[in-house]
This record gives structure tokens, sequence and C-alpha cells, in this order.
């Protein structure tokens, strides 16, 4: 039976959408000859959309883009320098906006160490994990605010929200992914012991909800710890799950463990399909190499795949992996190009489809 996936596309700002051009080439490479057909509408939307129409994302586009099956995001922050543009507006008012509205709350970020990607830390095959972040809670979720600012008596609010009912979903999925997995073993990463409040809480909750998986074994590391293992011992973690600040600075760190961050993926997922999901690189937007066309594109192309998978498209998904990992087997250091790589990659398809 035929199949058409209506994708939304907001590349962003600075490199994201060079890298989100590429993901879409490879995205038609992996579907080519196949039933399944892809409508892509592009927005517009980020720091250049705001500077224009003083909007960052309104309630009629919103509205809109709960309309499609998936969104694919590149990223979004404006150059440090631009002091056009407020501090974390379009991060906030367009990127959490987006996962908050849409209901995103895991936020899956793999880490696998290629074959061909040369690690100081481990060999390839031995980090290969994945990082269930929060992606509606925390620190982030908006709850603060500054009193007397500019004064000398200014008081910063940032209050971290965590809800049983949030805790316990996303720490639902964690489990069923590591129940999936044949190690099965899941870490809960947090700083329980000066976090007090909101430690106790996820406690309480990771021991309810492992309760119903007796087959995962389960351990705790403070995050301070984990960025430790994170670099001596990256093969100890199948499953991570953490809260949204955690998540954001580990998925980082992994992402340099795992190859760098220009091969880190993500998919922003509403795993009860009320809402679509989103897929993004883990990077931003690194305005000081955009527009000279030597962005890595390779995450924003592995979100593909994780979009494809999320979407049931697992074959296409294990196709756009495969191209992935040949190209980076053979790539060398020398090539550099956000074009070439995309080629690269979707020539591999090609060439595997005949
Ligand atoms: N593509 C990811 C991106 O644009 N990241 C910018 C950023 O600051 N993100 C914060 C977050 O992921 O919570």
């Amino acid at each position: 039976m035929s199949e058409s996936i209506r994708l939304a596309v907001i590349g962003g700002d600075g490199i994201g959408p060079e890298v989100v051009a590429e993901g879409l080439k490879v995205l038609d490479a992996a579907l080519a000859g196949t039933d399944v057909t892809v409508e892509k509408t592009d927005f517009a939307l980020g720091a250049a959309h705001w500077l224009e129409t003083g909007e960052v994302l309104d309630d009629a586009t919103l509205e809109r883009l709960r309309g499609f099956d998936a969104i694919v995001f590149g990223a979004v922050g404006a150059a440090p320098g631009d002091t056009r543009v407020p501090s974390g507006l379009i991060e906030r008012d367009l990127l959490l906006k987006l996962r908050f509205s849409l209901d995103h709350y895991v936020n899956l970020r793999p880490s696998l160490l290629p074959a061909g990607v040369a690690s100081p830390l481990a060999a390839p095959g031995e980090i290969d994990f994945v990082v269930v972040r929060e992606g509606t809670e925390g620190p982030y979720a908006g709850n603060g605010g500054r009193l007397r600012a500019g004064t000398d008596a200014e008081i910063a609010t940032e209050v971290s929200v965590n809800t049983a009912f949030g805790v316990r979903r996303v720490v639902r999925y964690a489990f069923e992914q590591a129940a999936a997995r044949p190690r099965r073993k899941l870490t809960w990463i947090h700083k329980t012991n000066v976090l007090v409040h909101a430690g106790r809480l996820w406690q309480r909750v990771v021991e309810e909800v492992a309760a119903d998986y007796p087959q995962v074994a389960v351990d705790y590391l403070h995050v301070d710890a984990a960025t430790i293992f994170l670099v001596t011992d990256p093969s100890r973690f199948d499953v991570i799950v953490t809260d949204n600040l955690f998540g954001d600075i580990i998925t980082d760190l992994a992402g340099a463990v795992a190859g760098g961050i220009g091969l880190a993926a993500s998919g922003n997922i509403n795993p009860d399909r009320t809402a679509p999901s989103m897929f993004e690189p883990v990077h931003g937007s690194a305005p000081d190499i955009a527009g000279q066309g030597i962005a890595d594109p390779t995450a924003a192309i592995l979100s593909v795949a994780i979009m494809l998978e999320t979407l049931g498209q697992a074959e296409a998904g294990a196709r756009v992996r495969a191209a992935v990992a040949a190209d980076l087997a053979t790539r060398g250091p020398a090539r550099s190009g956000t074009v070439a790589t995309g080629d690269a990659i979707a020539a591999q398809l090609a060439a595997r489809a005949q």
C-alpha cells in the first residue's frame, strides 16, 4: 500500500538549513523505488524570521505544524555577537516551545561509535548507548523570572519543575528501551545528593517503575560522576535516563566521545502520537562556520533515520544507517564538505538499491 509522509521542515539558523538539506536529500534517496512518498513543507522560522517579522512562532503556525506526520529541524541560535536577537529568544520561543507544545517528553539521543571513526576512548562497537532525556520539564520548563533587573538587588530564579506524571512516563519509556536491548541495563543520572527534592521524586519513580522490569539491571550515578565515566569507561552505559538539563549537557559530551558532535542525532518524540515528533541534530547553529559549506550533515542525516524508524519505516531507516556507516568507514579526514557528504551517503543508498 502506498504511503505519504507529510513533513514539516524547519531549517532554522546558522548551519541548520545546510545540514537539513542533506538530510532531505538522503531521505529521498532512501525512499527511491519504494511506494512511500514525502510531501515537504518549508517553514522559515528562526532568528532571521524574527528579525523580519517580530514573530518567533505564532499560534497559527504552531497549529499548522500539528497537522504534519513529522518535523525535521535544523538548529537555532543567533551568533553570540548579534545583539539584535535577545539571548535565548529563539531557543526558548521556537525550539522549546515546539517540544513543550507538541509534548515531546522523550528526547532520544543515541551514541554509537562507528567503524572508521578513530577514538582514543574506545574501539568501534564499544560505545553503544542511548540517552533518554526528559524533554518537557526540569529547569527548562520556563518557571522563573527576574525581579529588580539590572540593580544590585536583582533576583533571578529558574525553577526546576518535576512532576511525578512527567518523570514516570519518561522513566517507563527508558525501561522499555532497556528491556528491548541485549544488555538490559539502565542508568539513571541526577544529582540527588544536592538537588534533594527533585532527586527524591526521581528516585521514588525509578524504584516504582523498576519493579515492573525485573529483567533490567538498574544503577544510579550523580551527574558529575557520570561525566567522568562517559570519558573513562563509556562502554559501561546501555540506556541512560535523566532530566532535561543534565540530558542536554551529557549528550554533547556523549557526542564528543562517540566520534564528534557532527555525528550526534536525536529525536524529540511524542510516544503517545498526539502530535508530530521532531528530529534534529544535537548540535546547535554553529554561526562561526555557517555559510561555508563545511558543516558535517551526518547528525542531521542520522536524525532522518530515527524519524523513519519512528514513523514505522524501519527498513528505510536501516538503509540510511548502513549508508552512513559505509561512508564513515571510508570517508577519511580530508572530506569536510556538507554537500559532498550528503552526496556520498545518497550515492551509497543508490548503489545499494541496484
Ligand atoms: N539542533 C539543536 C539546537 O539547535 N540546539 C540549540 C540549543 O541550545 N538547544 C537546547 C536544547 O537542546 O535543549
